[in-house]
C-alpha cells in the first residue's frame, strides 16, 4: 500500500530526505490530512486539501481544479464552519466517517456522517478524476458517501442535479456568500418536483428569479441546445428526478456554476487564454426574469416593449401596463364558457410556461391529451410532453405564467383553452367572427375613449393615505409629460428614530442638495436618507426632479429609491443603503484601489454600462443623467455599481433625441464639449461622461487635474497620445500591473473608452453598442480625436467661474449660467 503523500508547497523539494512518491489520491482509515497537505486524483485533474478563498484567512477543506483554472474551487466540505488557523486536520475514522477536527483535539468541525452502518468496516476515501470524493467499502467497492451528493455552487459532469425520492437526498446548488466567503449564500438553483419537475433559481426570500424551462425530451424548453460535445439527460420516474450532463469527447473542460448574483453560468475552459469563458447563462436577459410579463403575458426580447399579451388576451391593468409595469399580466378578451364548449388555440415558438400546476402522462398522444384537457374545465392548456418522440401529454391547471418567445429556435407549440367565439376560421363561422371582432374593437374604442376622459378628469394632485402622489406638470413643462408617481411615504418620526434624530455621527456625506444620513429602520433595514436643506430653493427642483426620474426606475445598477418623506417642512428621499461608499473613495486612493482588481473593475464598468443603457433606452422613459461621474457610482456589498444622484437628470419625450439648455449643470472633466460649450445634451453627452469614467477606472487617475511632467493634456489627451503611439498598456493602473491574463480585456476597455469620448457626438457609440462591445469580441472601430483633451480651456481654467464651489471637495457639480 502506498503511503499518504504529503505535498508540501514550495519547500517540499528543499527537504533532502523526501522520497519521490507517486501522487496519492486516497486517505485511509485513521490517516490524517493536515492543513498544507493535499491529495491529487489519479489523472491529476483535481486536488483536495485545505484552502483559503482569495483574500480571506479562514481555512476550508475543498476540491479544486489542478491542471487548469488556477485553483478554481468546485466543492467545499465545511462551507459554514471555517477554521481560523492552520490547525485543521481531515481524518477517516474506523467507522468510515470523514471528520474535520481542530488541533488534534476531538472537537469535530464537520463530519460526512457516512458511518450509518454503525459497524467497523475497512473503508478508504478516494478523490476521483471526475472531481468526486468518495468513501467506499474496501471489500466490495460499495460507495458509502460521495461529495457529488452534496454539491456547493458547482455542477460537474456526471453529477446528479435533483432528487432521490427513495432516500430523500436533494442535490442542489447554493451560491457563495462572496468571493471571500464560500458560506451558504442567498441564491439556490434547485429541482422543484411539484407538477412537472423544473429547475428554478430562487433568492433569499425563496422568490423565483429564473426558471429553466421544462425538459421536452430534447432540450429544456426555450433554452438553446448546449455545447455540441456535452450530452444532457433528464431522468424522471418513481424513484428519482434529476438532470445530468456528460462530456462526450473528453476534449473540453466545463462546469456549471451558480454565481453570487444568482446567475447559473456554463463555463468552458479556454486553453488559449487560460481562462474560464462564460458560454451560456440563465438568466440571460430581461425576458428571463421570472414572470416578467405576468399571467398570459409573453416576453419578446427583440421588441422595443418587451412584454405583450398573448393573442386574444389584453392587459389586466392597462394603465400600469402602459407605464411599463407588466406584473399584473393579461386577461382574456372573451371569458371562457366551459359548459358551451371551449376550444383550443395553438401558440407557436414559445418557452412553455411554469409547470408547477402541471400533470403529465408519457403514453398519451396529442389527441388524447386534448380530450383529457377539454373534459376538465380547470385545464387551461396542453401540449406534447416529449417532442423528441412526439408523444406524451403535459396539461396545465392554472393561469399560464413566465412565457417568452423562444430565441434561437428553442420554442415549441402550446394549445391554450379559448372561448368558442374566439376560434375563427372553421365551419363557415368566419364572417360572424369578423363582425363580432369589429364590434368588439368599436366597443374597445368607445371604452378606451371614456377611460381617457375619465382619467383626464381624475388627473388632479392627490394625496392618499400612505402614498405620495406628485404632479409632474408643474416642473416638467418642456417635456409636458403628465404623470402620477406613487411612492411610499415614510413617516418623519420613523426616520428620526432611524437616524438617531439626524445625528452628525450618522452623516454619510453631502449630496447634491443636502446631507445624506445613514439610518436603521425598526425592521433592521439599512437606509440612506437624503435630506433637503431648508434653505435650498434650487434643491426643491432637484428633489422633485430626482423623484420623477427615479421613482419608477428599477435596475440592479441604479440605486433604489425606497420612499420619501414630506412633513413639517422636511423633504427627504430614502434610499437603500450601500455599505461600500462611492467608487471615487477606492479608485483614486493608492491603498484602497488595491481592493479593486481587474475583474472587479471590469464588472463595475459593465454594470455602469448596463445601468446607463437602461436609462437611455430600456426603461419606459428616456433619461439623460447629465452628471455621471465616479463619485455618483456607489458600490454594494458585492462591489456591484449603482448609478446614483438623479438631481440633474432630464426626461426626454418620445422622439426627442437632443435638447439644449441655458443652464448647463454638470461636473468639469465629465462634460462633453457640445454640452459644456453650447448647452446641447443628448444620450451622447452621457456616453462621453461614461468614456471618461472608463478611462479613470482603468488608469486610477482623474481626468481633471491630471498631471504629467511632459505635457499639459488632461487624462483624455494623455490616453489618446499613448494609444496613438501603441503604448496603451503603460496606462494601466499600477495596482493592476500583475493582471497579465486580463491584458486584452484592459486594452479593449481603453479602446472603448476612447470611442466614447470622441469629439464628434455622432461618432460616439450608443450604450447598447457599448454593452455589446464590452461583452463580445467584435472588432472595434478606430477612435478619432477625443473632445477636450487639453485642460487649458477658457471655460475650464478656473473653478471660480461658478457658484457654490467648496475647496474641500474635488469634484462638484457646477452650474454654468448662460453658457452660450
Ligand atoms: C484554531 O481555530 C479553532 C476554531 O477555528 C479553535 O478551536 C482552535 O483553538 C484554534 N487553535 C489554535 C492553535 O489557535
Ligand atoms: C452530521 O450530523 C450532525 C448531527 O446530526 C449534523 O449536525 C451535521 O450537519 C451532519 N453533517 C452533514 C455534512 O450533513
Ligand atoms: C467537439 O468534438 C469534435 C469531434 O466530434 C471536435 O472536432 C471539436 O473540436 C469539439 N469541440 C470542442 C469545443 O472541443
Ligand atoms: C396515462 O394514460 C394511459 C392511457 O390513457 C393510461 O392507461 C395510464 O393509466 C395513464 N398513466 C398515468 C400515470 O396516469
Ligand atoms: C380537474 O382537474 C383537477 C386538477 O387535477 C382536479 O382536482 C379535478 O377533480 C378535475 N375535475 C374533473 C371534473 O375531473
Ligand atoms: C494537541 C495539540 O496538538 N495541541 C497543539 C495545538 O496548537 C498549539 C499551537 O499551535 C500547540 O502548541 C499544541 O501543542
Amino acid at each position: 500500500m502506498k503511503e499518504l503523500l504529503l505535498v508540501f508547497f514550495c519547500y517540499s523539494f528543499v527537504l533532502g530526505n523526501v522520497k519521490v512518491v507517486v501522487a496519492q489520491d486516497t486517505i485511509k482509515t485513521s490517516q490524517q490530512l493536515k492543513d498544507g497537505e493535499t491529495i491529487v486524483s489519479a489523472g491529476g485533474n483535481f486536488e483536495l486539501g485545505f484552502f483559503s478563498p482569495k483574500s480571506a484567512v479562514n481555512r476550508y477543506v475543498g476540491i479544486w481544479y489542478k491542471k487548469v483554472g488556477t485553483g478554481t474551487v468546485v466543492w467545499i466540505a465545511s462551507r459554514n464552519n471555517p477554521i481560523s488557523n492552520k490547525s485543521g486536520v481531515l481524518t477517516l475514522t474506523p467507522q468510515g466517517n470523514l471528520n474535520i477536527i481542530v488541533n488534534l483535539t476531538s472537537h469535530v468541525i464537520w463530519s460526512s456522517n457516512s458511518s450509518a452502518l454503525g459497524k467497523k468496516i475497512d473503508t478508504v476515501a478516494q478523490l476521483l478524476d471526475t472531481g468526486n470524493f468518495v468513501v467506499k467499502d474496501v471489500k466490495d467497492n460499495n460507495v458509502l458517501w460521495q461529495s457529488f451528493d452534496y454539491p456547493t455552487d458547482t455542477l460537474l459532469a456526471g453529477m446528479k442535479f435533483g432528487i432521490d425520492k427513495v432516500t430523500g437526498l436533494d442535490r442542489y446548488l447554493t451560491s457563495w456568500r462572496s468571493n471571500d466567503d464560500p458560506g451558504t449564500g442567498d441564491y439556490t438553483y434547485r429541482c422543484h418536483p411539484q407538477g412537472f419537475p423544473q429547475f428554478l433559481i430562487t433568492d433569499g426570500s425563496k422568490k423565483k428569479i429564473y426558471r429553466l424551462g421544462n425538459w421536452n425530451g430534447f432540450i429544456f424548453s426555450g433554452f438553446p441546445r448546449e455545447i455540441s460535445n456535452i450530452s444532457l439527460s433528464f431522468v424522471y420516474n418513481d424513484k428519482e428526478v434529476y438532470y445530468m450532463y456528460n462530456i462526450v469527447h473528453s476534449s473540453i473542460i466545463t462546469r456549471l456554476v451558480l454565481t453570487q448574483n444568482g446567475v447559473a453560468v456554463r463555463q468552458v475552459w479556454a486553453e488559449k487564454s487560460k481562462n474560464w469563458a462564460d458560454f451560456l447563462s440563465g438568466p440571460t436577459d430581461l425576458c428571463d426574469n421570472y414572470g416578467k410579463c405576468g399571467q398570459f403575458g409573453s416576453c419578446n426580447i427583440a421588441n422595443a416593449v418587451i412584454c405583450e399579451c398573448l393573442d386574444k388576451f389584453k392587459p389586466k391593468s392597462p394603465k400600469d401596463w402602459n407605464a411599463g409595469d407588466f406584473s399584473d399580466g393579461c386577461v382574456r378578451e372573451t371569458s371562457l364558457d366551459c359548459e358551451n364548449g371551449d376550444g383550443f388555440l395553438k401558440y407557436s415558438n414559445i418557452k412553455l410556461p411554469d409547470t408547477e400546476s402541471c400533470r403529465s402522462n408519457e403514453s398519451m398522444n396529442l389527441k388524447d391529451c386534448e380530450m383529457l384537457c377539454s373534459k376538465n374545465c380547470s385545464c387551461t392548456a396542453y401540449t406534447t410532453l416529449d417532442i423528441s418522440k412526439g408523444s406524451g401529454c403535459l396539461i396545465w391547471f392554472d393561469e399560464l405564467i413566465d412565457i417568452r418567445q423562444a430565441p434561437r429556435g428553442g420554442g415549441q407549440d402550446i394549445y391554450i383553452r379559448m372561448a368558442a367565439s374566439e376560434l375563427g376560421g372553421s365551419k363557415g363561422k368566419t364572417k360572424k367572427v369578423v363582425i363580432i371582432v369589429s364590434l368588439i374593437s368599436i366597443g374597445a374604442l368607445v371604452l378606451g375613449l371614456s377611460l381617457i376622459i375619465y382619467m383626464f378628469k381624475k388627473k388632479k394632485n392627490k394625496r392618499q393615505e400612505g402614498r405620495f402622489t406628485l404632479d409632474t406638470e408643474q416642473f416638467q413643462s418642456k417635456e409636458s409629460q403628465q404623470e402620477d408617481l406613487e411612492l411610499p411615504l415614510i413617516d418623519l418620526f420613523a426616520i428620526e428614530k432611524a437616524t438617531n434624530y439626524f445625528s452628525v455621527n450618522n452623516i454619510l456625506g453631502e449630496g447634491g442638495f443636502g446631507p445624506v444620513y445613514k439610518g436603521i429602520m425598526e425592521d433592521g433595514r439599512e437606509i440612506a436618507v437624503k435630506r433637503l436643506s431648508k434653505t435650498s430653493r434650487q434643491g426643491t427642483n432637484e428633489f422633485k426632479n430626482e423623484v420623477v426620474c427615479i421613482a419608477k426606475l428599477q435596475h440592479r445598477n441604479l440605486v433604489k429609491l425606497l420612499g420619501c418623506c414630506i412633513q413639517e417642512e422636511e423633504m427627504m428621499l430614502i434610499y437603500e443603503y450601500l455599505p461600500n461608499k462611492g467608487l471615487d473613495f477606492f479608485i483614486f486612493d493608492e491603498k484602497r484601489s488595491k481592493s479593486l482588481d481587474w475583474p472587479a473593475r471590469f464588472n463595475i464598468i459593465n454594470g455602469i454600462a448596463r445601468g446607463l443603457l437602461y436609462l437611455h433606452q430600456d426603461s419606459r422613459l428616456r433619461i439623460i443623467h447629465r452628471d455621471l461621474k465616479v463619485s455618483n457610482i456607489l458600490l454594494d456589498k458585492d462591489w456591484n455599481p449603482k448609478i446614483s444622484d438623479f438631481g440633474m437628470a432630464r426626461i426626454f419625450g418620445g422622439d426627442e433625441t437632443e435638447a439644449s439648455t441655458r443652464r448647463v449643470v454638470g461636473t468639469y472633466g465629465y462634460m462633453s464639449p457640445e454640452y459644456q460649450l453650447d448647452g446641447l445634451f443628448s444620450v451622447k453627452s452621457d456616453v462621453f461622461s461614461f468614456g471618461v469614467l472608463v478611462l479613470e477606472i482603468v488608469t486610477g487617475k482623474r481626468n481633471r487635474r491630471f498631471f504629467h511632467p511632459d505635457h499639459h493634456h488632461n487624462l483624455l489627451g494623455h490616453v489618446w497620445n499613448l494609444y496613438k503611439e501603441g503604448k496603451a498598456e503603460e496606462l494601466v493602473d499600477a495596482q493592476l500591473g500583475y493582471s497579465r491574463p486580463y491584458q486584452s480585456e484592459i486594452l479593449r476597455s481603453i479602446h472603448i473608452g476612447l470611442l466614447c469620448v470622441q469629439q464628434d457626438p455622432e461618432a460616439r457609440p450608443n450604450m447598447s453598442y457599448v454593452v455589446m462591445m464590452l461583452g463580445s469580441d467584435v472588432i472595434l472601430p478606430e477612435p478619432t480625436q477625443p473632445g477636450f483633451f487639453t485642460e487649458r480651456n477658457k471655460f475650464v481654467s478656473d473653478d471660480s467661474s461658478s457658484q457654490n464651489i467648496s475647496n474641500t471637495v474635488n469634484e462638484v457639480t457646477v452650474t454654468l449660467l448662460d453658457a452660450r
